[in-house]
């Protein structure tokens, strides 16, 4: 009931004045991912797709995300798809500073053409990374 109560207001005192663009807007806090992305205030896509891929040439760097940050509306999906076979995570973290799991999601993406889709109802960031290419292999969905 509070929360019912929190969203009201939190719709009421947002209105439906248009925001600036790139400004984060809040949704319903209650949305699943049956909900139909619902958001009249960003433009943001409700779907993206993120390529896991190691034909980067970079030794520094030789597998990445890409692209790496990505912008959804509350409510939309972020698909991942292995372009190789080499093993990668998609691994959730608070932090990318620290790189340690937090539980939100975790797959492996092992065979080319292996996907993982995730449904983000809440705005904010989500850092993430890959468990075995920690050091150079992450990236971030913002959402909107
Ligand atoms: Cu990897």
């Amino acid at each position: 009931m509070r929360r019912v109560l929190r969203v009201l207001v939190v719709l009421l005192l947002a209105g439906c004045a248009p925001a600036p663009p790139g400004t984060p807007v809040t949704g319903p806090a209650t949305a699943g991912p049956d909900t139909a992305p619902s958001s009249p205030h960003t433009s943001a896509p409700a779907a993206v797709e993120v390529h896991l891929t190691c034909t980067t040439g970079n030794p520094d760097a030789p597998c990445v995300f890409r692209p790496a940050d990505v912008s959804i509306r509350a409510g939309g999906t972020v698909r991942w798809v292995n372009d190789d076979a080499t093993y990668h995570t998609v691994t959730s973290t608070g932090s990318l500073a620290r790189r340690v799991p937090d539980g939100r999601f975790n797959a492996i993406l092992d065979t080319v053409g292996a996907t993982f889709t995730y449904t983000f109802t809440r705005p904010g960031g989500y850092p993430y990374y890959c468990q075995p290419h920690a050091e150079f292999m992450t990236g971030t969905v913002h959402v909107l």
